[in-house]
């Protein structure tokens, strides 16, 4: 057996976040955690084609602003357009600032100085150029290695690399964040190596964390977590969380094992029995070094099932990664933590041999430098599962490693309500499932998704060709109102008469969630949220089935009229009560309930 199986590995995880949350010193809930893609430096390196296939809905690239100095047109830059492609294709945008002094070789400019002024102007033009919403800004990417000492220590009662942070927030909030639409969430960071006493005691982080507490527009702290061993990880988030207190978000926007993989880049890669029987599979030489087999593989690509019987054989590569920091991550209250995403092809060809090398490299998702295939086939598979599975889970919003009704209730009870200044992780958990701070039909959609993919069934699909659309209603209608248990059917046969709940009955409930599985699935959605004036409003006579639908269109557009008007009426039976004793008048009134 490769791998522990789906059930035990389910059973593992299970107790572990019962143990952390039981045990945790940091006394709090455990929380739902978004996984997204990583794009660093190289936001052209976008491929929306992949986004789907992997359920991501966050990204999050760099920008170095004293290197972006000399671009003429930003507008034109590949890495800017980069990130409006991702936020063309509905992700969620995350950037970074990077400030590069060491670099340079240069200090923080002056407060007030014209090179400051310079510099913030970059940054807010680069915002500007990217054009699109931006729902979280990290101010810096790695001051503790990007910054001189002299800069990170207290001088003349300021640390200058916080005060140069706090005035390019204030500059960045009036000049880009106050004149948009929603303005982004700014965080602090990101921070490197907590775990350590040395770096935990350094001015620069008590500063950026006492500013992180005390400073009402910053929502939280951002953290890379690259490390040796679990404890090194366990110790940087603990640190942080700590540090910071319970109220604000914490993000991981970079992390990896990079370290501990390091250590081992000079073992055979037969040293065990597992690698021996790899390498005699693969007709390698037990001897041959791992960084010879990734030079090798870096150079021509391996299959897919290679690199998985490769890494599955490695003592030192741990293949359970992603779901044991995920673990890390729900335990310390890491709301979106963002992985390497997908290898460019440029990346082939990368030589692990040369001296000091650091392999960052063998912890994407997509690995398509690595692995032979298209861009879409050459992801980590091992990874990939992981992946999936935790980004799925995002939607069991009572913890009971289960995606039921329960979990659905929670998500309907926060549709349309006003959060958009709770934090992220109080938004995860009410059914915020992809953080756009909004709780909709997007996050439904997201939730049956998850449901059909855990659970194997579609709720609403009652005809069963896997999509919910205007051919399965019928089906419900014919039984609306019906007791099947009364009738004697057969309990196999309820979810496609139209009892999504499997009560036994036919009803509202089951009509409601109907409602919302079609809206969710609808390619009208926008259209319906932004209020449809061209579907025509229904015609008070429509009964039979052949005009269901038209009841079912018509009822979408009326249930968006009822929208809008609910609060000034505060009744949602007025409009069509005439004959709300029928069926079809009181599918009506129903739909008029918005959620
Ligand atoms: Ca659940
Ligand atoms: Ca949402
Ligand atoms: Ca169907
Ligand atoms: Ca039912």
């Amino acid at each position: 057996m490769l791998r522990e199986s789906n059930h035990r590995r389910t059973t593992r995880l299970l107790a572990m976040a019962l143990l952390s949350c039981v045990m945790g010193e940091f006394n709090q809930p455990c929380w739902g955690q978004i996984l997204g893609a990583n794009f660093n430096e190289r936001p052209k390196d976008v491929n929306t084609s992949l986004f789907a296939a992997s359920e991501n809905t966050w990204s999050r690239g760099f920008y170095d602003v004293l290197a972006m100095r000399g671009i003429t047109s930003l507008e034109t830059n590949e890495n800017v357009l980069g990130l409006q492609r991702a936020a063309d294709a509905g992700q969620q945008v995350l950037v970074s600032f990077k400030w590069n002094f060491k670099g340079f070789d240069r200090n923080v400019p002056a407060p007030g100085s014209d090179d400051e002024l310079a510099l913030f102007q970059r940054a807010v033009e680069t915002l500007e150029a990217i054009d699109r919403p931006i729902n979280a800004i990290v101010l810096g990417n790695e001051p503790m290695w990007e910054t001189h000492d002299s800069d990170l220590s207290f001088s003349g009662g300021v640390v200058p690399y916080v005060q140069f942070t706090e005035r390019l927030l204030d500059y960045v909030q009036t000049e880009y964040g106050s004149l948009q639409t929603e303005e982004p969430r700014y965080f602090l960071g990101s921070l490197n190596r907590l775990d350590q006493t040395s770096n935990q005691n350094r001015d620069v982080v008590q500063e950026l964390f006492r500013v992180a507490r005390d400073n009402p527009a910053i929502s939280g702290m951002d953290l890379h977590i690259h490390f040796g061993t679990t404890a090194e990880a366990r110790g940087m988030a603990q640190f942080a969380r700590q540090t910071l207190g319970a109220e604000k978000d914490l993000l991981v926007t970079e992390f990896s094992p990079v370290w501990r993989y390091k250590d081992h880049l000079n073992d055979a890669i037969g040293a065990t029995a597992a690698g021996s029987a790899f390498a005699s599979q693969y007709g390698y030489a037990s001897s041959l070094e791992v960084d010879e087999y990734l030079k090798n593989a870096f150079a021509n690509q391996v299959s897919r099932q290679e690199w998985t019987d490769f890494i599955t054989s490695q003592p030192w590569f741990n293949t359970n990664h992603l779901s044991d920091m995920h673990g890390l991550f729900e335990e310390f209250g890491v709301s979106i933590a963002t992985l390497g995403y997908a290898q460019p092809l440029s990346m082939r060809g990368l030589d692990p041999t040369k001296p000091n090398y650091s392999p960052f490299h063998i912890n994407w998702l997509y690995i398509s430098a690595l692995v032979e295939g298209t861009t879409l086939e050459a992801y980590n598979e091992l990874y990939m599962e992981d992946w999936l599975h935790e980004q799925r889970f995002l939607a069991d919003l009572d913890d009971d490693s289960q995606i039921t009704l329960a979990d659905y209730d929670t998500i309907r009870s926060s549709l349309h309500q006003d959060v958009a200044n709770l934090s992220y992780n109080e938004l995860l958990k009410l059914g915020d499932l992809n953080l756009d701070r909004s709780v909709d039909y997007l996050d439904l959609q997201r939730f049956f998704d998850s449901y059909a993919s855990v659970n194997g069934v579609r709720l609403g699909d009652l005809n069963g060709d896997s999509i919910v659309d205007v051919t399965d209603w019928p089906l419900m209608l014919a039984n609306m109102n019906t007791s099947l248990v009364a009738q004697g059917i057969d309990e196999s046969l309820w979810q496609s008469m139209g009892d999504i709940n499997r009560s036994g009955w036919v009803d509202r409930n089951d009509f409601r969630l109907f409602k919302n599985a079609y809206l969710a699935a609808g390619n009208r959605l926008a259209s319906l949220e932004a209020g449809d004036s061209e579907i025509a409003a229904p015609e008070p006579t429509c009964c039979s089935l052949t005009v269901a639908a038209c009841v079912w269109l018509g009822g979408r557009h009326w249930f968006q009229y009822s929208k809008r008007t609910a609060s000034k009426t505060n009744s949602t039976t007025t409009y069509g009560s005439n004959d709300s004793h029928s069926l079809t008048g009181r599918i009506r009134v129903w739909l008029s309930r918005s959620r």
